[in-house]
This record gives C-alpha cells, sequence and structure tokens, in this order.
C-alpha cells in the first residue's frame, strides 16, 4: 500500500479488517517492526478520536509519533501553484510537504471541505498536494470527500458485531443537524460497504441529500426512512450536508431523528455513528443508552482498523 487515502488504496479489505482484528486480541505482536520509524500526524482540523487512535495504533508498532496542530500552530500554507504570496500565507505546501518527508516515514493529514466551492473539494488538493510534495506515504486522517479511517473501523465492527451465516443488511441514513458538515463519512462508509460486497445496502435520506454517485454506487437509495430501516441488521446514523446544492442544509426535518421508535423498524439492529454525536438531534438519548448501539465499541475500534493501515504503509509501500 503506498499511500492510504480511500477504499481504492486496498486489495482485499476483509483481509485488512481480519488484520486489525487480529490486532485487538494481540495488540504488540508487530512491536518491532516500527523501531526506528516516525509517523507525523497533522491536523487542518478538529479531531479526538482519530488522533488518539492513530497514535496508539503507531506506538503498538513500535513508531515514535509527532502531532502538529498545523490550523493553530504552524505558519499558514498555500496550496495554490504560481501565486505571489503577498497575503497572509506564509509558507507553501510545495516546501512544507517536502521538508516534512525528511522528518518523518509516514505523514497523517486531516482536512476537511470548505463546503464552498465542489469541484475544489472534490479534487481533494490539500491532500494531494501532499502526496505530490511529501515524498513518503500519505495517510488520511480525514479528507475533503473522504474517511477511509473511520469505514475501515466501521467494517470491523460490523463484522465482529454479525455471526449469522447470511448478508446482513446495513441501511446509512441521514439525520438532522444544525451545521452543514461534510459529505466525508457518509461517502466513505458508502464506498467501502460497497467496495466490500458483502451486505445488502440501503442508503435513505430526504430528497436534496443525494450523494455523489461515484461514492453511493449501485447502493439502493429509499426515501422513506421508516421503510428502508425495515429489516436492517445495522443501522449508520450520520448528518451531511447538499452535495447538489453544495455544501447546504436544505431540510432538517426532526422527524428524520433517529429514536428508539425508528429503531423498530429493524432486526433489532445495532446503531453505529462515526462520532461526535450530537444527542436528541441525530440520534435519540433512549438509543445512544440502549443495548442496540455500539458507538463506543466502533470507536475502539479504530486504534486495530489504524494499525492494521499503519502496519501495511510500512511493509508494502
Ligand atoms: C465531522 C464530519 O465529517 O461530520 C467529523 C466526523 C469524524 N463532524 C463534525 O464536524 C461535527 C461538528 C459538530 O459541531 O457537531
Amino acid at each position: 500500500m503506498k499511500h492510504f487515502l480511500s477504499v481504492d488504496d486496498v486489495k482485499n479489505i476483509d483481509a485488512l479488517a481480519n488484520q486489525a482484528l487480529e490486532y485487538k486480541t494481540q495488540r504488540f505482536k508487530d512491536k518491532a517492526s516500527g523501531q526506528g520509524k516516525t509517523l507525523g500526524m497533522i491536523f487542518l482540523n478538529p479531531s479526538m478520536r482519530t488522533r488518539m487512535s492513530t497514535q496508539i495504533a503507531a506506538r503498538n508498532l513500535g513508531m515514535e509519533v509527532i502531532v502538529f496542530n498545523l490550523d493553530k500552530e504552524g505558519w499558514q500554507l498555500e496550496f495554490a501553484d504560481g501565486v505571489v504570496m503577498n497575503g497572509d500565507k506564509a509558507e507553501h505546501v510545495k516546501e512544507a510537504a517536502a521538508v516534512m518527508g525528511q522528518y518523518v516515514d509516514i505523514l497523517g493529514i486531516r482536512t476537511f471541505p470548505g463546503l464552498v466551492n465542489r469541484k475544489d473539494d472534490y479534487s481533494e488538493l490539500v491532500i494531494n498536494q501532499f502526496v505530490k510534495y511529501t515524498g513518503k506515504p500519505i495517510l488520511s486522517l480525514e479528507s475533503a470527500t473522504v474517511h477511509p479511517l473511520q469505514s475501515l473501523a466501521d467494517i470491523v465492527t460490523i463484522k465482529e458485531s454479525f455471526k449469522e451465516k447470511r448478508r446482513p443488511k446495513i441501511v446509512l441514513t441521514w439525520a438532522p443537524h444544525v451545521k452543514a458538515l461534510p459529505q466525508a463519512v457518509p461517502n466513505s462508509f458508502a464506498e467501502w460497504i460497497n467496495a466490500w460486497g458483502e451486505a445488502d445496502f440501503v442508503i435513505t435520506h430526504p430528497e436534496g441529500y443525494e450523494l455523489d454517485e461515484k461514492f453511493s454506487g449501485h447502493a439502493k437509495i429509499e426515501h422513506n426512512q421508516d421503510k428502508a430501516l425495515e429489516g436492517a441488521d445495522f443501522v449508520y446514523v450520520k448528518n451531511w450536508s447538499s452535495y447538489k446544492d453544495y455544501g447546504k442544509i436544505v431540510n432538517s426535518d426532526p422527524s428524520w431523528t433517529f429514536t428508539n421508535k425508528k429503531l423498530a423498524h429493524t432486526n433489532d439492529g445495532k446503531v453505529m455513528h462515526c462520532l461526535p454525536v450530537r444527542r436528541n438531534l441525530v440520534i435519540a438519548d433512549e438509543v445512544l443508552d440502549g443495548p442496540n448501539s455500539i458507538v463506543v465499541q466502533e470507536a475502539g475500534n479504530r486504534v486495530w482498523s489504524a494499525q492494521a493501515v499503519l502496519r501495511e504503509l510500512m511493509v508494502n509501500s
């Protein structure tokens, strides 16, 4: 694996998820492999789970870790080519990325979309400039359009929670929010579940929240949430802003909040969310505090998933 930017970098999803589950029972089994290696992690946006779980994963492999909150503590970076840098941006990504490439063996980057210009966000300019100029493997810690470390942990969680000899039904449902959020988590979840190919997959959202078909693929789209939830073994709840009317909140219907009444339509479905989750807006207390929520288990699995990915980047890059 040369870089980890999306599901396209993964040869075999099941093998990678199984490696993660192996690390869950034997976290230090490859402790020697990262000896003398350094992971750099730069943040252009907030993070809790990704930041902590990836650091722990790197340490489990014997790596050193440097964390840099570039948004708050670094020079403002210029990403565009050929501009006169007479504004507030002090350094170009060409130098910044190349220098970091001298210091670390793998570089992780978190960058959210601007949600203003769809073309810019969907070109993944920021992370691609790092790919171009760092000269080392790049690890996505969530980029403008995808969150692959999250999606791998989601598949790991589904695999370890589902023991029946049939295909699970997985439903990705939109839920309301007060802020315009990226499409990265649902895009990524959809493309990983599609690529995995081991589930019956339905996406449900109010009209206007259609995801880019590059990610939603052949998933069944159902605008009636109750109908979509029928017989679901897993429900992935997430808000996202519109892709069509880019970055806009086009509907915030509170009847889409995930409650026990919604859960009753499922097949005793397990409820997932990447977190952070706003209680009683996205998911009701009664669900998050009830027996069907696996959001904490899911977040716990971020460690083992990141560890499997880091190992691949070290061994096979
Ligand atoms: C981010 C998102 O992509 O939806 C990160 C998820 C891992 N979530 C938020 O920005 C939530 C912000 C909020 O105010 O609730």
